[in-house]
């Protein structure tokens, strides 16, 4: 019997990929660090039954056209923004996602994103470097605490949960927002469930985990910079879109909040012409919220199952529809 074929969008580490290579044929993009070019991806597809996908990847209703056998699309993150749910249950496409393994990961990298923020990491890193430390000073790189001070999560899901667990350990008042009640998070974390608009304004650390969607697209925008205090810092781990870029600039620029810390942007990758890269308050990072080596792999293992679980007839682990 003919193998069933694979398409991956980009170059992964041929161990993890070889227990899955008896069972399938395996097609592979050439390149690590380059998205595979819309016409190749459309003519690859075009034979596939299972599509292992990035967030560079538009799986949109004109690609999964191109597909006669497409069986499953599988996105290596939690977030699926890249996809088009609807056209994927239309051209009865299983969309698969990779939650959980990722939690802890890319908590840890939005905490390190908040001290690194708040305590001048960067700066004070070029300083040293650049040979700019010939004297102690009392307010030398004086940065803000952490400890005992108001942390407000936007996006109270899996990884809000575990940064909550994260700013209990600094002895941090927790707010929250988020579509709904987080019971479990109250009662063991005593975080406050608020409004949006009591977050902002309340919280010195504001972190964004909230997914994108036609609801949260630019709720970081001028009104909501405007309503946060000047000491506040601004942390996102979510997705660019959730800000108005140009409204976060202005208010780093004019010292309306203190400082952002920054894994995500509007458009990926960010070069360094954007006005952000010119700022000192803000730390700026490429989208490596779930960069661990262990948590990578982990990741790519959860989608090559739900590939291999949808063409096997078992079942996607961890399908999102
Ligand atoms: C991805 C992410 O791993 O999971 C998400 O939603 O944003 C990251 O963890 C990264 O964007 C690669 O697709």
């Amino acid at each position: 019997m003919e193998k069933q074929r694979i398409y991956i969008t980009r170059s992964l580490d041929e161990a993890v990929i070889a227990p899955y290579a008896n069972l399938f044929e395996i097609r592979m993009w050439e390149k690590e660090e380059e998205p595979v070019p819309r016409e190749i991806l459309l003519e690859e597809v075009k034979n596939a039954d299972g599509l292992f996908c990035m967030l560079s990847d538009k799986i949109d209703d004109e690609l999964l056209q191109h597909s006669s056998n497409l069986k499953v699309v599988s996105n290596l993150a939690v977030g699926y923004d890249n996809i088009d749910l609807d056209a994927a249950k239309k051209h009865g496409v299983i969309a698969t996602n990779t939650p959980d393994v990722l939690t802890e990961t890319t908590a840890d990298l939005g905490f390190a994103l908040l001290m690194a923020t708040a305590r001048r990491i960067v700066e004070a890193n070029q300083y040293i470097k650049t040979n700019q430390w010939q004297n102690w000073a009392p307010y030398l790189l004086a940065g803000s605490d952490i400890h005992h001070k108001t942390i407000g999560i936007v996006g109270m899901g899996r990884i809000g949960e575990a940064i909550a667990r994260r700013a209990k350990g600094f002895d941090m008042n927790i707010l929250y927002h988020n579509r709904s009640r987080k019971p479990v998070a109250e009662k063991d974390l005593q975080a406050t469930y608020v409004s949006f608009e009591q977050l902002i304004g309340e919280a010195d650390f504001i972190v964004s985990v909230v997914p994108f969607t036609p609801e949260t697209s630019k709720i970081f925008n001028e009104a909501a910079f405007e309503k946060m205090k000047q000491t506040a810092i601004f942390i996102n781990i979510s997705r660019g879109a959730t800000v108005d870029e140009d409204a976060l600039v202005e208010a780093l620029r004019t010292n309306k909040i203190k400082a952002a810390g920054l894994d995500v942007f509007e458009v990926e990758p960010i070069t360094n012409e954007h006005p952000l890269m010119q700022l000192d308050n803000a730390v700026c990072i490429p989208h490596i919220g779930s960069a661990s080596e262990e948590t990578r792999t982990e990741m790519i293992q959860l989608c090559m199952d739900n590939i291999a679980g949808v063409l096997n007839g078992t079942g996607a682990k961890t399908a999102i529809q």
